[in-house]
């Protein structure tokens, strides 16, 4: 190991703390050695949060430096029709029920992206809830007309919850339905619907839906055509500590197999809104202790995104001091998921300056990428003032 002046700061912190599992755990991470469920539990349990701080802004600045990376981006919501009732969404509207949700048509969606052209974005993402009616037909249809009219834009779309439905519906296996809808454009998957694997939790919160080993054969499929994937934890509502734990191990094994995954994103629950109203939201603490521990135990993933309009930019601002180096992108007020469950953000849309003043204010280094992580831009040595001006840069 190479000893530099950080490692040297680390070594203090981990001889200051007091209990020995947790310096072992330190010296485990300092020496690049993966750690245990239990060790993650006991991370949970016991872990401070300067502790578990230092230890994954230490590995973040080993994997990552200060790069703080953002995208351009927009989102469709297709619908917020649904067939299925998680009592924690506060977006979906039952089928009975649809006169009081939306559904856009084919060209509604490809008039939004209409709306982009010349703009810089370079990613759209599209998830909603899973209407009956919209079938893998018409989402292939949809993914070949947005290819044709504006083929370097990355298309990330659809949950796993989404892909099941669809794929069930059309008789198809996993590996057809995938192959189908990459064939016609589709080139990731966001990382939705993962919520808690364990199925005793899974069961309460969202019974009806694509179960863990599901989810997982999805990614999976996707990874073995080459394509990337994001996963999601939906934390901070009724699971423990070691519920947390099996979620990232799973997605870690499977990992392992594939290499598929750029991103982990821990998403807080909001309590606004849905059946869950009465269980209370984390704290700010807990939320950087989540993000840190996140870190350390998902040693093969490469990116740890904190979603800004979810978080709120101002926490999303903290969260880059423990563990996490994405944050996500401009949006562009094109997603209602997060402000109809109680979000700060009620109209998500930060210009490329605002994003880029958000990463400098705490002196870390912010870099434009596309959805693979392709550097397209540095902004560190761009004026703020230079970026406001210049339609290319804002
Ligand atoms: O799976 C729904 C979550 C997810 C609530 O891959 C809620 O880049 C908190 O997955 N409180 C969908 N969360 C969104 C998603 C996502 C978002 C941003 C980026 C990416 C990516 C993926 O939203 C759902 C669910 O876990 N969600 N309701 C709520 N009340
Ligand atoms: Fe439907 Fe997704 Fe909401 Fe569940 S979280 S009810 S699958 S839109």
């Amino acid at each position: 190991m190479i000893i530099t002046d950080s490692t040297i700061s680390i070594q203090k912190i981990i001889e200051a703390e007091k209990e020995k599992a947790l310096r072992s755990i330190g010296e485990k991470i300092i020496h690049k050695e993966r750690i245990t469920g239990e060790e993650g539990v006991l991370l949970f349990e016991k872990g401070s949060l300067p502790f578990v701080g230092a230890l994954a802004n230490h590995v973040r600045e080993r994997l990552h430096g200060n790069k703080t990376y953002f995208n351009r981006n927009f989102h469709i919501e297709p619908t917020n029709v649904c067939v299925f009732s998680c009592k924690f969404c506060s977006y979906s509207r039952l089928y009975a029920h649809r006169e009081e949700g939306w559904e856009l048509s084919t060209d509604d969606m490809l008039n939004i992206v209409k709306k982009y052209d010349g703009k810089p974005v370079t990613e759209v993402h599209i998830v909603g809830g899973v209407h009956p009616k919209l079938n893998l037909n018409f989402f292939a249809d949809l993914l070949q007309k947005i290819k044709a009219h504006r083929p370097d834009l990355h298309v990330k779309g659809f949950t796993a919850v989404e892909l099941d439905y669809m794929f069930r519906k059309a008789k198809m296996t996993i590996d057809e339905g995938m192959k189908f809808l990459h064939e016609a454009g589709l080139q990731s998957l966001p990382g939705g619907g993962a919520e808690i694997f364990a199925p005793e939790i899974r069961t309460q919160i969202c019974e009806d839906k694509v179960d863990a080993a599901g989810w997982l054969a999805i990614h999976e499929a996707a990874h073995k055509l080459g394509m990337h994937s994001n996963a999601t934890m939906l934390y901070g509502h009724i699971e423990k500590f070691h519920h947390r734990i099996d979620h990232m191990e799973r997605l870690r094994s499977l990992q392992d197999k594939t290499g598929g995954f750029n991103t982990f994103i821990p998403l807080k629950f909001r309590n606004k809104q849905n059946d869950m109203s009465d269980v209370p939201e984390s704290s700010v603490t807990e939320d950087m202790r989540l993000y840190a521990i996140a870190r350390l135990y998902m040693d093969n993933f490469p990116h740890l995104k904190a979603y800004w309009p979810m978080l709120g930019r101002k926490n999303a601002q903290l969260s880059l001091a423990f563990g996490v180096n994405d944050i996500d992108g401009t949006i562009d007020d094109s997603t209602k998921i997060y402000s109809m469950a109680g979000s700060e953000e009620q109209t998500p849309v930060m210009s490329t300056a605002e994003m880029v003043a958000l990463i400098k204010q705490v002196k870390r280094q912010p870099v434009e990428r596309d959805t693979l992580y392709n550097e397209i831009r540095d902004y560190s040595d761009i004026d703020i003032k230079e970026i406001e001006v210049n339609p290319l840069l804002n």
